[in-house]
């Protein structure tokens, strides 16, 4: 695997937490510098090392664990945070485009031309209709090695050995290419970033403009990751990067490095020489597999609650502008029984993360949960949004409706009620709700 030692070492540092009696300051200490330690072996640049591991103590001492985990998952949880933030979060997608034009660029013999062939090959099978172009007018035979993989994987391949620009090339070519939804142009590299090489490129892609201009490093270039990273950066402003070369002993970090440099994620990672050698980079699945994939599974499982993080965010908006309906309530006690949404809600609520708030006060057992979702369903729209509007005579209706007496109703529209007063009392803002919860005490049940 990538980064085996890396994912060894940090596995190892979380296990001394895990068999550790208290979590202290020391501790994280411990933690950082075991993690600093197994980034710079993997040759992850060191102000980056520092920066991570900084923003992860930062993190850990200062931000208390949230109800229904233990010190040890929380701090296992702002680890993989950060991790999957430095690599960039989420699989990207390529920019959208008649037809997507996508540049590879990088050094002599990192990959770009087998890559090429990897992608088109790769968007082929999902129903893309691909060429492929080469421009290389450096590498002897780079035309020839372009149209021999195309053929392999049976996609056509435009270029002129005779031409000696790579601008013109495209030009001859640009009526033709126009028929294909994607277009993967294969560029010439250099031993190192020459302003000969940066010229050719901006002149190509000044006319070409490619949605997307990808690097192609390889994983076992080290420490030289972050500035050719950078230079490239600068001169042909990346929109990704495909390390390569991960299936050998590389240790990978140098070129993790590259996707926080140029703020551009790693979108494939090749890991052998064949056009099927080439995996889609998901910085979650990758993070979690250096950290151990089942501990970590489980634990977002928990951490996401019985809520989806965007649901949460989505209610505590909604509670700050003081809207709160029945079947928010519902929500939340649903959500309650299992775990605890409203701690979730007061979390993402500025301010309000320090506030104790009794849990109890809106937990209920799951068989009034069961009769007041009957109720509810016996509730017209309007009786839900706005629950104020239920009168004695309502009250009877929504009774026979739901096969519940009207104290079922009544005790659901008092803790409806006792909702509200939260909810409020949120909108006060922190002082004022520790207050208001100290006046009301137990009584808010
Ligand atoms: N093991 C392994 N070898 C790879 C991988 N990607 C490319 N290679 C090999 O690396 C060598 C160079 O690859 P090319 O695709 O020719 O590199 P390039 O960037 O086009 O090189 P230039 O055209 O000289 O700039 C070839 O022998 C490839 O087979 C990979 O992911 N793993
Ligand atoms: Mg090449």
């Amino acid at each position: 695997m990538v980064l085996e030692k890396l994912g060894e070492s940090l596995r190892e540092t979380l296990q001394k937490i895990a068999s550790s009696l208290f979590v202290d300051e020391k501790l994280v200490n411990e933690l950082v510098k075991d993690m600093q330690r197994a980034l710079l072996q993997a040759d992850v640049n060191v102000k980056l090392v520092l920066d991570l591991t900084n923003k992860i103590k930062a993190r850990i001492l200062k931000e208390e664990t949230p109800g229904g985990l233990t010190k040890k998952e929380h701090l296992i949880r702002i680890v993989y945070d950060e991790l999957t933030q430095f690599l960039g979060k989420d699989v990207r997608a390529l920019t959208e485009a008649k037809p997507t034009i996508v540049m590879l660029v990088g050094l002599f013999g990192n990959g770009k031309t087998t890559t090429c062939a990897k992608l088109a090959k790769y968007y082929s099978k999902r129903g893309k209709r691909v060429a492929l172009l080469s421009t290389d007018i450096w590498r002897p035979a780079a035309l020839a090695q372009l149209q021999q993989l195309g053929k392999q994987i049976q996609i056509p391949v435009f270029g002129d050995a005779q031409l000696k620009d790579a601008l013109a090339i495209y030009k001859k070519f640009e009526p033709e290419l126009q028929k294909y939804e994607l277009v993967i142009v294969d560029t010439a590299g250099r031993d190192a970033l020459s302003q000969e090489l940066v010229d050719e490129l901006n002149a190509l892609n000044g006319y070409v403009k490619a949605q997307e201009r990808l690097l192609v490093m390889s994983g076992d270039i080290g420490q030289a990751a972050q500035k050719q990273a950078e230079m490239f950066h600068q001169s042909c402003n990346i929109t990704g990067v495909i390390m390569t070369r991960l299936d050998g002993t590389a240790k990978g970090g140098g070129a993790l490095t590259a996707c926080s440099v140029t703020q551009a994620p790693v979108m494939f990672i090749g890991t052998g020489e064949k056009v099927d050698d080439l995996d889609v980079f998901d910085p979650k699945r990758f993070v979690g597999r250096l950290l151990g994939m089942g501990d970590i599974e489980a634990l977002l499982e928990k951490a996401k609650e019985a809520f989806s993080e965007e649901k949460a965010e989505d209610i505590s908006e909604r509670l700050m502008k003081g809207e709160f309906s029945l079947i928010d309530l519902y929500e939340q006690m649903e959500a309650l029984s299992t775990m605890g949404p409203i701690g979730k809600v007061m979390e993402l609520v500025p301010g309000f993360s320090q506030v104790k708030l009794p849990k109890e006060a809106l937990q209920v057992q799951e068989g009034k949960l069961k009769k007041w979702r009957y109720i509810m369903d016996s509730c017209t729209k309007d009786e839900l949004n706005d629950p104020e509007m239920i009168s004695a005579g309502r009250i009877d209706r929504i009774a026979k409706g739901s096969g519940c007496s009207p104290s079922d109703i009544r005790e659901l529209l008092k803790q409806y009620k006792t909702g509200k007063k939260l909810v409020k009392m949120l909108k006060g803002g922190p002082k004022k709700a520790e207050s208001m919860m100290k006046r009301l005490g137990v009584s808010l049940r």
